[in-house]
C-alpha cells in the first residue's frame, strides 16, 4: 500500500505483520517486546527486583525481566524492564481528529497571506498560568526557528509577539486587546493535576467573557496537547510534538481566509 497512514509498514518485508492484530515489535515480528522504566520507593535489593517482575506480570506482560536497576536516592530505585505484551489493537480503526490545513513551508505561507488576507497576520504567543517553560514556544516564535523550521517572527506576513512564560490569562488578553491580535497561542507543558486543562480552559472563558472568543483564532499546543483536546476545551485547534511553526502558521493563514469568506 502506498501513502496515508500505513505507507512505512513493514509488510512489504514481513508477511505476518496484520494491521487489525498490531503488537509492539522486539526482535521479531508480533512478539509483543516492550520495554518499561519506573520507579519503585524501595531500596534495591533482590525483593525490590522481584517486586518489580510481579508488577509487570500483573500489568499483563508475559515474562518480565529486569534489564538495569539502580537505586536513585535512598529509598528510590529506578527499573528498566521488558516483557511481551500480549494484547493487540485494530489500528484499521482508528481515527484520529486532526488539523486539515495544507501545509506550506514559510515563503508559500507567506505568498498565501499575501494573496489571501492582504495584511500582516498579528500572533501573540505565551506560556500562560503558572507554566515556566518557555522552549515549545520559542521554538514555534523564535526568529532563528526550531529543528531547521523557521518560527513566526521569521515570517514576513506575521506580526508576532512572544510574550514568554508565566503570562496570567489577563495579562495575555489585555496584549491581545492592545494589538489586535487575530491569533492567540498558548503553550502548556506542565500537566500535573490538569493544570493545562484548567488554565486553558481559563482562558476560553475569559475570552467569550469579553465577546473576544470569535474574534480570534484561538490556538493550543505543547507536548501533551492533541488536537482533539484543544478542540474539547474550546479551542480552534491544537499541536503536539513535532510540530512546528510551519504547521501552526499555515492552520492560521487558511483558517482566517476561510473566515473571510463567510
Ligand atoms: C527544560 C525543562 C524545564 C526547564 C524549563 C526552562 C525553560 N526556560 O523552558 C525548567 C528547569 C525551568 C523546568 C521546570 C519544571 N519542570 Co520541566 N522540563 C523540561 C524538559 C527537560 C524539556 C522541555 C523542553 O524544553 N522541551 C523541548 C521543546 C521544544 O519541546 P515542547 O515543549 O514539547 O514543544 C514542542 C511541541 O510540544 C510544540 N509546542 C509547544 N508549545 C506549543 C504552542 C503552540 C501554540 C504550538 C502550535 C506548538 C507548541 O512545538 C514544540 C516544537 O515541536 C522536560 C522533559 C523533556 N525531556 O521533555 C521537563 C518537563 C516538561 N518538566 C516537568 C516538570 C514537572 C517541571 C516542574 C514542575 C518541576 C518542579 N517540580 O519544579 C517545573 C515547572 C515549574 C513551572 N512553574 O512550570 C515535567 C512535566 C510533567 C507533566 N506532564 O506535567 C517534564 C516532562 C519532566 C518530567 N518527566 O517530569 N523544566
Amino acid at each position: 500500500m502506498s501513502g496515508g497512514l500505513y505507507s512505512m509498514d513493514s509488510r512489504e518485508f514481513d508477511k505476518t505483520l496484520d494491521l487489525t492484530q498490531l503488537k509492539p515489535y522486539g526482535d521479531t515480528m508480533n512478539d509483543g517486546k516492550t520495554q518499561l522504566s519506573f520507579t519503585l520507593p524501595v531500596s534495591a535489593s533482590e525483593e525490590a527486583t522481584e517486586a518489580a517482575k510481579q508488577l509487570m506480570k500483573k500489568m499483563g506482560f508475559e515474562n518480565p525481566q529486569v534489564a538495569f536497576f539502580k537505586e536513585l536516592a535512598p529509598g528510590f530505585t529506578f527499573f528498566n524492564c521488558y516483557g511481551s505484551c500480549p494484547h493487540t489493537v485494530d489500528i484499521t480503526t482508528i481515527h484520529v481528529p486532526k488539523v486539515t490545513s495544507t501545509k506550506m513551508d514559510m515563503h508559500e505561507t507567506d505568498d498565501f497571506i499575501r494573496e489571501n488576507i492582504g495584511r500582516k497576520i498579528v500572533v501573540i504567543g505565551a506560556s500562560t498560568g503558572t507554566d515556566a517553560h518557555t522552549v515549545g514556544i520559542d521554538a514555534i516564535m523564535n526568529m532563528k526557528g526550531y529543528a531547521g523550521h523557521y518560527g513566526l517572527e521569521r515570517y514576513e506576513m506575521f506580526e508576532a509577539l512572544n510574550m514568554g512564560s508565566q503570562v496570567l490569562n489577563e495579562d495575555f488578553i489585555a496584549k491581545a486587546i492592545e494589538l489586535k491580535a487575530d491569533a492567540l497561542l498558548v503553550s502548556q507543558t506542565v500537566t500535573q493535576k490538569d493544570v493545562h486543562i484548567q488554565n486553558m480552559t481559563e482562558l476560553v472563558e475569559m475570552l467569550e467573557a469579553e465577546g473576544l472568543r470569535d474574534k480570534v483564532i484561538l490556538v493550543g499546543g505543547g507536548p501533551r496537547i492533541t488536537h482533539e483536546l484543544a478542540k474539547e476545551l474550546g479551542y480552534d485547534a491544537g499541536f503536539g510534538m513535532n510540530s512546528y511553526a510551519d504547521d501552526v502558521a499555515s492552520f492560521i493563514a487558511q483558517e482566517m481566509a476561510n473566515r473571510m469568506k463567510k
